[in-house]
C-alpha cells in the first residue's frame, strides 16, 4: 500500500490547468480496470510500482492504435523513410515523456491524486532505458521524439542490449560501476515482435567459384548463426500526431546452431555456445568518445546492422517483389557515427550474393542510401578494426571492402591525383603497419551521399581537417546539420512552470514551433514577467536542493548560485579547470572570509570509463575538494561543492531547470557541438563557455553580452598548440600555481599525499593537452562577470529571459527537418486514422 501523497509535493511541476473531469474520470476508470486485470492487484494493496504498470498499461491502450495507423499510412503512401541505425538510443523515462505528448499528464495527474497518490513519485518507479553513453545517444532519443512529432517515415534501429550503462555509486568519494539491468521485471512499453525474427551468420570461411560461364564467385560458407529477436519500442510524436518505432536486436542462440553444438560436443558445449550467443547483447559498452577495440563490439555493430538491413529488405521486398531499381528511392539510411558502417559491406553482400545482383548494381544502390553523422574529432574515437579481426568474423565482408578500396583508388583517386601513392595512403580504407587495419570512418566518406557533422564549426572542422582530401575530391558531400534536442522532454515534461509560462504568453504550439517563444523578449524588461521567471527559477532549485539533500546528504541555499557542469567527464571537457578554479575561490576565501561574494553551489555530475584513470581520479578530487569546503564553518556557507551520483536522463530532467549557469568550457575545437548547451539555455540558465561546438551558435542567437564568454578559439588553440609550454603559466600566475601545489599536498586527502597528485602530473608533465593552465585566468575573470551580474537582479533575469526566448532554431524538429529536406529528401505525411 502507499501512503498519501504529501500536499506539498514538487511545487515546480504543478501547473493550474483546468482539467477535464469526465477524461479524470475515464483515466481513473482505466487505471482501475489496469490494476485488477493487467497487474492483479487493487487500489488497497497496490504497490507503487503496481500503479506505474497499471499506467502504462492505461497508456499504451492509446499508443497502439495509433501506432496501426501510422504504419498503415506510410504502407500505403510507399514514399522515401529514413532508418536511422545508432549503437545508442538513451531514452530515459518514457512514462511523463507519453503522457505529455499524448497530452493526458493533467489529467493523469488528477486521476492519480484522487487515488491519493502524486504522479512524481509514482513515475520514480520507472528506471531510466540508459542505453547509451553520453550526447551521442541522447541525440538519437531526441531524433526519435522529433521524427515522430513531424510524421516522417522512419524506424530507428539499435541494440537490446540486456546492461544500459552502469550505474555509478561514489564510494570514499571514488567512482564504483554496479550493473545496470534496466528490464529485470520486465519494460511495459517493449514489445517483441517473433514474426520478425533473423537469422544472421558468422564467422568461418569464404570459397572461390567459378560459375558456368567462367566468371569468379564468391560463397561464404558461415562457422555460426544468431538469432536477432526484435524487441519495438513505439515513440509517439507530440499530440499524438504519429507513433513511430524503435527496433532493438537482442541476440539468441539458434536452434539449429545448438543443435549442431550438442551433436558434436554434448550438452555442456551447447550450453557454452549459447551462452556466447548471447553475450552480443549482453552489455552496452561504457566508452564514450573511446574507441572500444574488442572483437565483441565489432560483432555487436555487426549483429544489429544485419538483422536492420534484413527487416529493411523484407520490408521493401513486400511491396517491390525483386524489382531493386527503387530501393535507394524508398530506402534513405543514416549512420549514427562510424559504430553502424558494417552496414555498408552488408548490404553489397545482401544484394550480390543474396539477390543476385551485379556489382555495379549493388554499389549504385548502396551509395544512393548512405549518409554520415560524424559526432567527435578526438583521434581516438576514429574506429579501426585490425584486419585479423575481419579475416575471422566477416571474411566476406573483408573481401568486399576490398573491393570497394581497390575501385575506389583505382577510379576517382587515380583520375584526379595520378600516380600519387602518397594520397592513396592517406585515403585508403585500410591502414598499412605491422597490424592492417580498416578505416571505418574512410569506408563511410567513401559511400555515403552526404557526410555531416554536428554543429557549424565541427563540420567545417570536419571537411577541412579531417578529410581534407575527400573534401577537394567530392566537396558537395559535406555539410552541416547543427544539433537540437525536444522541447517537449526539455522544457514542456521537465519544467511545468516554464512551460505555463511560455503557454500565456507565446500560446499553446510553442512545443511544435520553438520559434513562437520568442516572444518572452518582448517581457525581458517588466518586472512582473522577471519575477514570474524568476520565481520558476526558484521554485526548480528548492526541488533541486531536495533532491541534493537526499543523494548527497549536502544542505545548499536555493537562494544561492547554482553553477551545473554535467556530461560524460573527459580531459577535453576541462571538470579539472572548474575544480581549479573552485580550489582559488576556496582559496581566497579562506585568506578573507569576511569578503562579499555571491553565496554559490558548484554542481557535477559524470560518468567516467572505467578504463579511464585520470578521469575518475578528477571526479574523487571534486569529491575531495568538496567534502573539504562543505564542512568548512571558516567560510560561512558562502561556497558548496556537491557531486551528484549516477548522473543520467532523469537526473537531467530535474538539474537543468534549476541552473543558473550552465558551464561549457571544453577546449575550443573539441567538442562537437554538445547538446546540454542548449537544454540549459532553454530553461533560463547563462551560460559560461568557450566558443566551442554549438555555444557559438548559441550566443549568435542569444547575444554574447547575456553569457559568459572565454578562452582560447579555435584559431587560437591551433596557433598555440605546436609551441605551448604549460610551465610558463603555471610560473608566471601565482594563483594557478598554488592552487595546482595544492594537488599535490594531503590538504584535501588527510593522511594520503599525492592522492590528487596524477592531475598535476598531466597538467604540467604530460604537457597540459587541452590547454587548461592557459585558459585559466580567462576562466577566473568570466567567473567574476557572472558573479558581478547575479547580484543585479533584474538584469540577470533579462539575460536568462532572453536565452530561454531564443533557443527556437535549436529545437531538434528543425534539426529533423534539416536532414529530411538536405540529407534525406522525406516527405512528411499525415496520419489517417
Ligand atoms: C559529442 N560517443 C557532442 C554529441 O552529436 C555532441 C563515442 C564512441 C563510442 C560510444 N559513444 C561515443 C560520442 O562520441 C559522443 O557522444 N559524441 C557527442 O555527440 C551529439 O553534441 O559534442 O561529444
Amino acid at each position: 500500500p502507499v501512503k498519501a501523497a504529501a500536499k506539498t509535493s514538487t511545487s515546480a511541476t504543478q501547473t493550474t490547468a483546468t482539467v477535464d473531469k469526465a477524461q479524470v474520470k475515464a483515466f481513473k476508470e482505466q487505471v482501475e480496470k489496469h490494476l485488477r486485470t493487467t497487474i492483479g492487484t487493487s487500489p488497497v494493496k497496490a504497490s507503487k510500482l503496481a500503479w506505474w504498470q497499471a499506467v502504462v498499461a492505461t497508456v499504451n491502450e492509446d499508443i497502439f492504435g495509433r501506432l496501426t495507423d501510422t504504419q498503415q499510412t506510410h504502407a500505403k503512401n510507399d514514399t522515401r523513410a529514413v532508418h536511422y541505425l545508432s549503437a545508442e538510443f538513451l531514452m530515459g523515462r518514457l512514462t511523463i515523456n507519453n503522457l505529455t505528448n499524448l497530452e493526458k499528464f493533467d489529467v493523469a495527474r488528477e486521476a492519480l491524486k484522487e487515488f491519493g497518490l502524486d504522479i512524481n513519485e509514482i513515475c520514480e518507479e520507472e528506471p531510466d532505458m540508459a542505453l547509451g553513453n553520453g550526447g551521442l545517444g541522447r541525440l538519437a532519443a531526441c531524433f526519435m521524439d522529433s521524427l515522430a512529432t513531424c510524421n516522417y517515415p522512419c524506424v530507428g534501429y539499435g541494440i537490446h542490449y540486456e546492461n544500459g550503462l552502469f550505474r555509478q555509486e561514489i564510494r570514499a568519494g571514488k567512482q564504483v560501476e554496479r550493473p545496470d539491468s534496466w528490464r529485470e521485471y520486465g519494460c511495459p512499453w517493449e514489445a517483441c515482435r517473433p514474426e520478425s525474427v533473423q537469422n544472421i551468420p558468422l564467422g568461418g570461411y569464404v570459397e572461390k567459384q567459378t560459375a558456368p560461364d567462367g566468371s569468379q564467385c564468391s560463397v561464404w560458407h558461415p562457422s555460426s548463426m544468431i538469432k536477432g529477436v526484435p524487441w519495438d519500442i513505439p515513440v509517439v510524436g507530440y499530440r499524438g500526431s504519429s507513433v513511430a518505432i524503435l527496433r532493438l536486436w537482442e541476440s539468441r542462440s539458434t536452434e539449429q546452431f545448438n543443435w549442431d553444438v550438442f551433436n558434436a560436443g554434448g550438452y555442456v558445449d551447447a550450453q557454452a555456445e549459447k551462452s556466447l550467443a548471447e553475450t552480443i547483447s549482453k552489455v552496452l559498452y561504457p566508452n564514450d568518445s573511446t574507441e572500444a577495440g574488442k572483437e565483441l563490439r565489432l560483432t555487436q555493430q555487426y549483429f544489429f546492422c544485419a538483422c536492420s538491413l534484413r527487416d529493411i529488405l523484407r520490408r521493401y521486398k513486400r511491396s517491390h517483389h525483386n524489382d531493386f531499381s527503387e530501393f535507394a528511392a524508398k530506402i534513405a539510411i543514416q549512420l549514427n557515427d562510424t559504430h553502424p558502417t558494417i552496414a555498408i559491406p552488408e548490404l553489397m553482400r545482401l544484394l550480390i550474393d543474396e539477390e543476385g545482383l551485379s556489382y555495379d548494381q549493388a554499389w549504385d544502390i548502396t551509395s544512393k542510401t548512405f549518409n554520415y553523422t560524424n559526432h567527435t574529432l578526438l583521434p581516438e574515437a576514429l574506429e579501426k578494426w585490425p584486419v585479423y579481426i575481419f579475416e575471422k568474423l566477416l571474411p566476406r565482408h573483408l573481401e568486399l571492402i576490398y573491393e570497394i578500396n581497390f575501385r575506389f583508388l583505382n577510379g576517382p583517386v587515380e583520375a584526379k591525383w595520378p600516380g600519387n601513392n602518397e594520397i592513396k595512403s592517406r585515403l585508403s580504407i585500410i591502414e598499412e603497419g605491422e597490424v592492417r587495419k580498416v578505416r571505418m570512418a574512410n569506408l563511410c566518406v567513401i559511400t555515403s551521399e552526404h557526410v555531416n557533422g554536428v554543429a557549424k564549426i565541427h563540420s567545417k572542422l570536419v571537411k577541412e581537417n579531417l578529410f581534407p582530401d575527400y573534401a577537394q575530391l567530392w566537396p558537395n558531400k559535406f555539410c552541416n546539420v547543427t544539433n537540437g534536442v525536444t522541447p517537449r522532454r526539455w522544457i514542456l515534461s521537465c519544467n511545468r512552470g516554464l512551460a505555463e509560462l511560455y503557454n500565456d504568453v507565446a500560446g499553446k504550439d510553442w512545443p511544435l514551433d520553438l520559434d513562437k517563444c520568442e516572444v518572452l523578449k518582448k517581457y525581458a524588461d517588466k518586472k512582473e514577467y522577471q519575477d514570474r521567471f524568476m520565481k520558476i527559477k526558484h521554485d526548480n532549485k528548492v526541488a533541486l536542493a531536495k533532491t541534493i539533500k537526499e543523494l548527497t546528504g549536502v544542505e545548499v541555499d536555493p537562494n544561492a548560485m547554482f553553477d551545473v557542469q554535467v556530461k560524460r567527464l573527459h580531459e577535453y571537457k576541462r571538470q579539472h579547470l572548474n575544480l581549479l578554479y573552485i580550489m582559488s575561490l576556496y582559496k581566497s576565501l579562506l585568506e578573507d572570509p569576511d569578503q562579499d561574494i555571491v553565496p554559490q553551489v558548484f554542481i557535477f555530475g559524470a560518468k567516467a570509463a572505467p578504463a579511464y584513470t585520470l578521469a575518475k581520479d578528477i571526479i574523487f578530487a571534486i569529491n575531495a575538494v568538496g567534502e573539504k569546503i562543505n564542512n568548512d564553518l571558516r567560510i560561512k556557507g558562502k561556497l558548496k561543492v556537491v557531486f551528484l551520483p549516477n548522473y543520467r536522463v532523469s537526473l537531467a530532467e530535474k538539474i537543468i531547470p534549476a541552473a543558473d549557469i550552465s558551464e561549457q568550457i571544453s577546449t575550443a575545437g573539441y567538442e562537437a557541438s554538445g547538446t546540454s548547451n542548449m537544454k540549459f539555455s532553454m530553461n533560463g540558465a547563462l551560460t559560461l563557455g568557450t566558443m566551442d561546438g554549438a555555444n557559438i551558435e548559441i550566443v549568435e542567437q542569444a547575444g554574447i553580452e547575456n553569457n559568459f564568454i572565454f578562452g582560447l578559439s579555435v584559431d587560437e588553440v591551433l596557433e598555440l598548440k605546436p609551441r605551448y609550454n604549460p610551465w610558463d603559466y603555471y610560473n608566471a600566475d601565482h594563483d594557478l600555481k598554488a592552487v595546482v601545489d595544492w594537488l599535490d599536498s594531503d590538504f584535501f586527502t588527510p593522511g594520503q599525499p599525492g592522492a590528487l597528485s596524477s592531475i598535476k602530473t598531466s597538467l604540467l608533465n604530460n604537457g597540459d593537452p587541452f590547454l587548461v593552465l592557459a585558459d585559466f585566468a580567462s576562466y577566473k575573470e568570466a567567473h567574476q562577470r557572472a558573479q558581478k551580474l547575479f547580484k543585479d537582479k533584474a538584469k540577470w533575469a533579462r539575460a536568462a529571459m532572453i536565452n530561454s526566448a531564443t533557443m527556437g532554431i535549436f529545437s531538434s524538429d528543425r534539426s529533423i527537418r534539416d536532414y529530411a529536406e538536405n540529407i534525406w529528401t522525406l516527405r512528411s505525411q499525415i496520419v489517417k486514422k
